[in-house]
């Protein structure tokens, strides 16, 4: 046997990858070739660090050492340096849309999901309107890195070149891939998809802060003269990341990452919640928040552990280096799941697995300065997540409709009638107006009215 195969072999045996050399045996040829080739890319002493958190049980927060987040008051002197960073192009975007959006049953990434009321734009068209307006308001470009994953990426740059990448500079707009980590089964063993294939899964959105790293991306946005990323998630249409008085918040305190939060809708909202542990600011994800906290509620009627994360935040560029050099290690999050892997003999079956993901978020625990925000949900916040029910293409048509129909309202301009399910059909376009002081200021005349509703653009 070539030597390579050999050290291969036994370096899988040691690994605790036994099984993986019999796979070997099953299989020949090309199909051989490309196993070993991705067995011999492995990084083993992570592998080792992955089966270490695996046998660790992970600690539940208590509630002793939990305490809720200082909320940072708005103030207007912010307003006007988050405006002054947003003009000297210190600001670029970055979205994560790396994930599967398999809970709206979409085999299309997610931002490619018509979310318009009247118009049926895309969550991507209109993030991209978003950008367009902003960056002619503060008269400066705004460089876009937007995070995929090996599963939507070529979709995802197709969709770009497809609409001409909605009016915005291509060379503007960067699309990277994140990390995949094998996935392996409750023993520590890694799980084969397919007889020649390792099952490798996304790393998460925290893998986010590596990829751009890796990728140049970084190195771009250094060069370009970026100070902070405004982060952002794919699936909420009400994001808003060029919001000057959040950007100059986070400016004004020198903070390296800051976040914006809601108050939860209620306890089983599922949302992570800020909070400090140990000091710490951090966030606990609402799978690991314990029925006791999750329930608990001030006396005023409130819940106490109610600060909500909807993944906005920013994050300032030299922090980020500082996170990515030599590495960076955020704790993994296990996902078990059934998944579709190969037995012992070789047979497709449904099986236990575990996913390791990171969190951005957890990036929160190395900042040393840091803003929490609340902003009102009506406003900011209303994700689509699900096909039908809460956090649906239906709840985030009904709420765009109202915040826009809130600005149509108090400019004194016409509202189409209600349909039958009592919302009235209304848009803004971005590139008009992103907030109710913008859309009142240019005060637009009419609206462009179809049997869809009205545009206002
Ligand atoms: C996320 C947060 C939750 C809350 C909520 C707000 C986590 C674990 N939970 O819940 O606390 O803030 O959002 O809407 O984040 N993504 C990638 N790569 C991946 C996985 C996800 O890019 O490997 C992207 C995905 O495309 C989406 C975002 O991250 O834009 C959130 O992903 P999710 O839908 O898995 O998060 P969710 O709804 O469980």
């Amino acid at each position: 046997m070539d030597p390579r195969q050999v050290a291969l072999r036994s370096a899988l045996s040691a690994a605790g990858q036994g099984h993986l050399n019999d796979a070997l045996d099953r299989v020949e040829g090309d199909a051989r070739t490309r196993l070993s080739t991705q067995l011999a890319d492995l990084d083993l002493p992570l592998l080792a660090e992955m089966r270490r958190c695996l046998a660790t049980p992970a600690q539940a927060p208590q509630k002793a050492d939990f305490a809720p987040p200082e909320i940072f008051p708005a103030k207007s002197e912010a307003v006007r340096r988050g405006e002054e960073e947003l003009r000297a192009g210190h600001v670029a975007w970055l979205l994560v849309a790396g994930g599967q959006a398999s809970r709206l049953g979409l085999e299309a990434p997610k931002g490619t999901f018509p979310v318009g009321p009247v118009t049926d734009r895309s969550l991507y068209e209109i993030f991209a309107r978003k950008l367009r307006g902003a960056s002619a308001r503060y008269g400066a470009a705004i460089p876009w890195y937007v995070m995929t994953s090996q599963a939507n990426d070529a979709a995802t740059r197709e969709f770009f070149e497809r609409h001409a990448h909605f009016g915005l500079d291509p060379a503007d707009v960067t699309f990277f891939t994140q990390g995949m980590l094998p996935a392996l089964d409750p023993e520590g063993r890694i799980l084969l998809a397919a007889p020649d294939q390792v099952f490798l899964a996304p790393n998460g959105h925290g893998g986010v802060l590596s990829a751009l790293a890796e990728s140049g991306a970084l190195a771009d946005a250094r060069r370009r003269g970026i100070r902070t990323f405004s982060y952002f998630q794919v699936d909420n249409p009400l994001a808003r990341p060029a919001d000057p008085l959040f950007l100059g918040l986070h400016a004004l305190e020198r903070a390296q990452m800051s976040s914006k939060v809601v108050q939860k809708r209620d306890a089983a909202e599922k949302v992570g919640v800020l909070g400090r542990v140990g000091g710490k600011l951090s966030c606990i994800e609402y799978s690991d928040l314990p029925a006791e906290l999750r329930e608990a509620r001030h006396p005023a009627g409130h819940l106490l552990y109610g600060a909500g994360n909807v993944a906005m935040h920013a994050l300032d560029l030299a922090f980020v280096e500082e996170l990515t050099r030599g590495g960076l290690a955020l704790p993994w999050h296990l996902a078990r799941k059934e998944v579709a892997a190969l037995d012992e003999r070789g047979h497709t079956v449904k099986r236990a697995g575990i996913k390791f993901e990171a969190f951005v978020f957890d990036a929160l625990g190395f900042a040393e300065r840091s803003v929490t925000l609340e902003v009102d949900r009506a406003v900011e916040f209303s994700p689509v997540k699900n096909a039908r029910g809460e956090d649906s293409p239906a709840t985030a048509r009904a709420d765009l409709c109202r915040l826009f129909g809130s600005w149509v309202e108090a400019a004194g301009l016409p509202l189409p009638p209600a349909g039958a399910d009592g919302i009235r059909p209304v848009e803004v376009d971005p590139l008009l107006a992103d907030d109710k002081e913008t859309f009142l200021a240019k005060a637009p005349r009419a609206p462009h009215v179809s049997a869809r509703g009205h545009l206002y653009a």
